[in-house]
């Protein structure tokens, strides 16, 4: 019989974090506890405004939305591809009475690992503002979780040309999360816990064809969502990853499945991850191996057979749990 795992979701939501929650929702034997919002695709408040949309359209507004760390700085000029509400710019918004929890989305990461310590599953799909503001306050936070698992980083870098020769866009692409927040998540990667890298490496590799979305959005409230949501995105990304088929990509379910079945994760090292600088100043963080140094897991093979399968029964549910 599966673990019931209860999950803390840590969200920049955009949309393929709309995607990665739905997939945690889906699954019978989890119980999303609670979303804390951080900026990246969009600000924090807008992001629980999106997290308050999601849980809407899968009837799950019981669940708490706490707002999160703000974008330290300028907002940046280039628009987003996820749109500038981070959901495709399609209007959406909450239904009336529902608003975010007056516990800060820091407070949400201490309060539950001290609460409930080993009995709590962190999905981080976002830059890394709220966890590194919650290790300031407690160091051993990410060891007060069962798992803690990442959408970030590059995964190991002796895999670096691998890597870079299967995937073109590869360091083209560069590590979105922490090129956001490089610091936090320089602290996040340097702190004990039982942490697994998901990163671009093995998103990446995740192309979900647009057709097949469009034809269970006939069948499906779900898929009729994502495929609104996904629109003008899976534009941006059949031009990016230069696709002949339109496709689209979720970066954020890539490591919602990772967390949801840890089987699906086929090959990891265990490395420490530092921070590399690109020529043009874009930080990334690699998986190296160091001595004498707290070392997470960097996942670098996946079962996407099983991940697209259990996506594309997210996006087969009539109506969402
Ligand atoms: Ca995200």
């Amino acid at each position: 019989m599966a673990v019931r795992r209860s999950v803390l979701v840590d969200t920049d939501i955009g949309v393929d974090d709309a995607l990665a929650l739905l997939t945690v929702l889906n699954e019978p034997d989890a119980d999303v506890i609670g979303i804390g919002t951080v900026f990246g695709n969009c600000t924090e408040v807008q992001a629980a405004s999106n997290a308050l949309v999601v849980l809407a359209a899968a009837d799950r507004l019981d669940v708490p939305v706490c707002i999160g760390q703000s974008r330290p700085g300028r907002q940046p000029k280039a628009p987003s591809p996820h749109g500038s509400d981070g959901l495709g710019d399609r209007g959406l918004v909450p239904p009336s009475g529902a608003t975010p929890s007056a516990e800060t989305a820091v407070d949400q990461i201490l309060r539950v690992g001290r609460e409930r310590p080993s009995e709590v599953d962190l999905l981080c799909l976002g830059p890394l503002a709220n966890v590194a503001a919650a290790l300031e306050q407690d160091p051993l936070i990410l060891t007060r979780y069962r798992a803690v698992t990442i959408m970030g980083g590059m995964g190991p870098v002796g895999r670096r040309d691998t890597e870079s020769a299967a995937q073109p866009l590869f360091l083209a692409k560069g590590d979105t999360n922490t090129n956001h927040a490089p610091a936090a998540s320089a602290a996040v990667a340097a702190a004990p816990g039982p942490v697994t890298w998901v990163g671009m490496n093995v998103t990446g590799k995740l192309r979900m064809p647009w057709a097949d979305l469009t034809a269970l959005a006939g069948q499906s409230t779900t898929a009729a969502f994502v495929r609104d949501i996904t629109t003008d995105y899976h534009r941006y990304c059949t031009t990016t990853y230069r696709s002949a088929e339109p496709i689209y990509t979720s970066h954020d379910s890539v490591a919602a499945a990772a967390m949801l079945d840890p089987t699906v994760v086929l090959s990891a090292a265990d490395l420490t991850g530092r921070i590399l600088r690109a020529s043009d100043g874009r930080a990334s963080l690699w998986g190296q191996s160091v001595t004498q140094s707290d070392r997470h897991r960097f996942a670098f093979d996946l079962d996407y057979t099983a991940i697209r399968r259990r996506i594309n029964a997210v996006l087969g549910a009539r109506v969402a749990r």
